[in-house]
């Protein structure tokens, strides 16, 4: 397909969602929504704010309260979210080319990955919830005691900008399919598939009000949301920083409930028994440059044995020209563009404290692509890196892989513990026993034996300590958008 010739037929409807109806903000206000392709203005965006809040919460609240979603019967609304899938997918292409015109990255992706995983998300919820049975508890016989699920109510989701639309399935599918009502805000730096996927949503059968999209500013939309007295519950993923505002917020003003997917420094630890080393350097390098390096869960924290540390760093740079970044339309490109000018400076700012704090820069380490106006970093390498560096500590958010050697295991899990965050975490070896006593010393909400793309819409995700609370993702994920309903009724 010719994707820029796609591109240069696009109509982009920046407008809100709001009960409905496509919207400009209230107060007239929009923001340019540019490409990090190339730089060019993709068009203008509805810059929602406090007052278009309060009109969507009160879209969303009238459409719980008279029950035109969450009354409808299990199979009704499990027929309505497959035909949304079905229409996602159908819509793929143009999908898939908002995302990589919005975001950056490479077409083959956003089409395989995320149009995919978004309809298999909206379709694995909805063919979900007619499937779940609620309890009665083991009470003496002269009473039965129902516990029940019931829909929390309106739920606020405010995502990200690294996989805008998988972001935005995994909350508003379970949310749902569960009944509630839903106001979606998107990151600033990528509305646009959250508008679409919202007029796909209607057209499927949501009815109105039942989701409704905002884009904005965190601060101006995100804060309205987050505060806001008439919200039940609160879905957010995105930084540690915005995630403790979050919570913060939620307990200043009604104490909504909020869940939280935040950053991460994973670490991946590969020992010199590692099974298959060949895959686990393959592993290692796709999976921190998969997605710009952009990926809340990216193994960015690199342990390897000294006795293979050698060896496997000859081969991991063998594999750099692979990742180096390409147009994200063409469909061989396999890394694309970092998100916005802001993030590329923040990028690049870490690799510069890699070099000065003495770190050894294997490969990459630069700027790419410059001439094309968009914002793009080649995949960076460092070597001889230490715990007490920034790169070890931080969360890079960019193509950018810190390797640290180790000689004795509990030292490696000392240390790949030694993080505020606790998403994911891998560990490679060909001892069982070691496998296991690592996966369960590792303080991370995931961890992978011999493999790191393990991934599935069946499994929970999220992490433990500063990475968040709730899981994203399964039947768990249903736990955080309903509310459990203890009925007694006497027997006699
Ligand atoms: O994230 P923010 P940013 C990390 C990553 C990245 C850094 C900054 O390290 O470099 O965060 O990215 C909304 N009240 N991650 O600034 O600010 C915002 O509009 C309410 C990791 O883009 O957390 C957007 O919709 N909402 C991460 C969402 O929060 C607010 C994914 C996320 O933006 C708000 C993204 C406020 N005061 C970034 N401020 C992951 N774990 O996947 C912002 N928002």
């Amino acid at each position: 397909m010719n994707w820029h010739a796609r591109a240069a037929e696009l109509t982009i409807d920046g407008r809100a969602l709001i009960n409905g109806e496509r919207v400009w903000a209230i107060a007239g206000l929009q923001f340019d929504n540019l490409s990090p392709v190339d730089g060019r203005l993709l068009g203008q965006v509805a810059r929602c704010d406090s007052l278009d809040v309060d009109v969507a919460v009160l879209a969303a609240r009238a459409a719980f309260d008279d029950r035109r979603w969450a009354g409808k019967s299990p199979a009704q609304r499990k027929r309505v979210l497959i035909k949304f899938a079905d229409l996602v997918q159908q819509n793929g292409p143009e999908l898939a080319l908002l995302e990589t015109l919005d975001m950056g990255k490479p077409i083959k992706y956003s089409q395989s990955v995320d149009v995919g995983a978004t309809a298999n998300c909206l379709r694995w919820y909805g063919e979900a919830i007619d499937k779940i049975y609620d309890e009665i508890a083991p009470t003496p016989s002269d009473s039965l005691a129902l516990i029940q699920r019931e829909p929390v109510g309106v739920v606020a989701a405010i995502v990200p900008w690294n996989y805008p639309m998988i972001m935005a399935a995994w909350k508003i599918a379970p949310a749902l399919a569960a009944g509630n009502s839903v106001i979606l805000k998107p990151s600033e730096k990528s509305p646009l598939t959250a508008l679409r996927l919202a007029d796909l949503g209607l057209e499927a059968g949501l009815p109105p009000g039942v989701l409704n999209v905002l884009p904005g500013y965190g601060i101006e939309a995100g804060a309205a949301l987050a505060l806001h007295m008439d919200i039940d519950c609160i879905g957010f993923t995105g930084s540690t920083r915005t995630g403790k505002l979050i919570v913060q917020m939620a307990g200043q003003s009604n104490l909504k409930r909020a869940w939280t997917e935040l950053g991460g420094k994973s670490a991946n630890i590969v020992c010199a028994d590692c099974p298959d080393l060949d895959k686990a350097v393959a592993a290692a390098i796709g999976s921190i440059f998969f997605n710009q390096g952009e990926s809340c869960n990216a193994p960015s924290r690199l342990f390897v044995e000294e006795s293979i540390k050698a060896e496997f760093l000859a081969k991991a740079k063998a594999m750099l020209p692979q990742f180096q970044p390409g147009d994200p339309l063409d469909e061989a490109t396999v890394m694309g563009a970092i998100v916005d000018a802001t993030q590329m400076q923040t990028v690049m700012g870490y690799i510069a404290k890699g070099r000065s704090e003495g770190a050894q820069l294997l490969g990459g380490g630069e700027a790419a692509r410059l001439d094309t106006g968009g914002y793009y970093v080649q995949p960076t390498l460092f070597d001889g890196v230490d715990a007490s560096m920034t790169i070890a500590r931080e969360e890079i958010f960019g193509p950018v892989l810190s390797v640290l050697g180790f000689t004795d295991i509990e030292e490696a899990i000392r240390q790949a513990n030694a993080t505020p965050y606790g998403l994911q975490a891998a560990v490679w070896t060909s001892d069982i026993g070691k496998a296991i006593r690592t996966s369960r010393a590792l303080r991370a909400g995931t961890v992978h034996v011999n493999q790191y793309d393990g991934d599935d819409i069946t499994v929970p995700f999220g992490g433990y300590k500063q990475s968040g609370n709730g899981r994203d993702k399964s039947l768990h994920a249903l736990d955080k958008y309903t509310e459990l309903k203890t009925t007694w009724i006497q027997v006699g």
